[in-house]
């Protein structure tokens, strides 16, 4: 009853969309062929392969690799990292991968080392540079002339953000991390390693983190619910957030099957046993159900976003000062103009300004120069006044000698003037 009331309204919208289009619905009689048109389609994808490619962000040793090693029933060879890395870094890694005659091209990309620094500021800002790098590398690919119909689309489609199993809250790095990524990539929150969190304390957890997502506004992925045919099974996995997971690609004998869980003393956690672990929930969202529309949200949502800022950035726009449309040759005549009258304008003020230091350096050299001849004059006249002492104390000197040579020519000549008289007096007396 509900799903009939759905087709008449949706049909209902479709005729006033015609109507306001003014497209006439006509119906076709006999075959021609494009009632084939989604078989050309899955033929077409089903040769060229699908990609698909994961953020894990979680803290070291958190379970990222067994967990993506889970979900592909395959050992993706993946090192253990180091807990010393003084900053956040990230390992890319790119798998072929087939089930039936599907190929999938895997790209997993992991944080390494993230929550290991002592400071954490900044730790997130590797994830955000990765994000925007493939975004901006899809954005260069599609502005072109020439664009490669085989280019790898690297744009992150899903980021699986594991959560410590603490029972207790979010540590405020997850929220910093998510709030930074929330518009750029569909978070799937997780608690890793659920296996330690008993099952009381798991949806205590689980309605914790919840509401500290809602309540510092982070937005998550949601499971779309348009679609009728799956509607019921995501609403119903959107209120399963976050996704209580154990990995282990460990085969553990319950009964008489071999099943992949680990073994615990006390008994066997079934990875894939929906009452042990949302596992199960997890890989049918990601992989069977979702996957299409992780990678529609990431292209018509989080990088029309990214492309809509950057090219608003370097000045395009879809509509002029007058709300009119304008063309992307009009913007770039009217941006290269722009440019021109910029180019114009900036060397103008550089020529302003370089006279302007050259008027002032050749005021700085006058200056210096002028106080250079007053200093010249200065000295010189103190040099003149110098010679000019000296000049006069040479002719005082001069005078004194012509004096002294006077007064000691008088002397002399007094001194032999008594001597003769004397001689004269005594030759008289005889
Ligand atoms: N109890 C429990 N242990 C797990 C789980 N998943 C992984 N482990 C264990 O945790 C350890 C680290 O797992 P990894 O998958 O290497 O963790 P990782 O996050 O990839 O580590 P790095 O890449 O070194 O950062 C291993 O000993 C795993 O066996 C889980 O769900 N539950
Ligand atoms: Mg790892």
């Amino acid at each position: 009853m509900g799903s009939k009331n759905h087709t008449s309204i949706s049909t209902q919208k479709v005729e006033r969309h015609l109507q306001k289009e003014n497209i006439r619905r006509l119906t076709t009689l006999g075959h021609f062929g494009f009632e084939c048109l989604p078989y050309q389609l899955v033929n077409k994808s089903m040769r060229q392969g699908f990609s698909f490619n994961i953020l894990c962000v979680g803290e070291t040793g958190i379970g990222k690799s067994t967990l993506i090693n889970t979900l592909f029933n395959t050992n993706l060879k993946d090192s253990r990292s180091s807990h010393f890395y003084p900053n956040v870094g990230l390992r890319i890694q790119t798998y072929d991968l087939q089930e039936s005659n599907v190929q999938l091209k895997l790209t997993v990309v992991k944080t390494v080392g993230y929550g290991d620094q002592i400071n954490k500021e900044g730790s997130y800002q590797p994830i955000i540079d990765y994000i925007d790098a493939q975004f901006e590398a899809y954005l260069q690919e599609e502005l072109k002339i020439k664009r490669s119909f085989t280019y790898h689309d690297s744009r992150i489609h899903v980021c699986l953000y594991f959560i410590s199993p603490t029972g207790h809250s979010l540590k405020s790095l997850d929220l910093l991390t998510m709030k930074g990524i929330d518009s750029k990539v569909n978070i799937i929150p997780l608690i890793a390693k659920a296996d330690t969190v008993s099952k009381n304390d798991l949806q205590k957890f689980k309605s914790k983190i919840m509401s500290e997502l809602i309540s510092n506004g982070i937005q998550i992925y949601q499971f779309p619910t348009d679609d009728e045919s799956i509607a019921q099974t995501n609403s119903s996995m959107n209120g399963m957030l976050p996704f209580a997971v154990v990995g282990s690609t460990d085969e553990v004998k319950v009964g008489k099957r071999m099943v992949r869980g680990r073994h615990y003393p006390w008994g066997v956690l079934q990875v894939e046993n929906e009452n042990h672990c949302d596992f199960v929930k997890l890989r049918d969202m990601l992989l069977c159900t979702n996957m299409e529309d992780l990678k529609e949200q990431t292209h018509i949502h989080h990088y029309e976003c990214y492309r809509y800022r950057t090219l608003q950035k370097m000045g395009f726009t879809d509509v002029g000062p007058d709300n009119q449309p304008v063309s992307f040759q009009e913007i770039y005549e009217a941006k290269r103009i722009q440019f021109y009258d910029q180019c114009q304008r900036e060397e103008e003020e550089l020529k302003k300004r370089f006279m302007q230091q050259v008027k002032d350096r050749e005021t700085a050299f006058k200056d210096a120069e002028k106080e250079l001849q007053d200093k010249f004059e200065h000295l010189k006249r103190i040099q003149q006044e110098e010679i000019m002492k000296l000049e006069e104390e040479r002719r005082q000197l001069e005078e004194e000698i012509i004096d002294f040579c006077k007064t000691k020519a008088t002397c002399e000549t007094l001194q032999t003037q008594p001597c003769t008289s004397i001689k004269k007096d005594k030759d008289r007396k005889k």
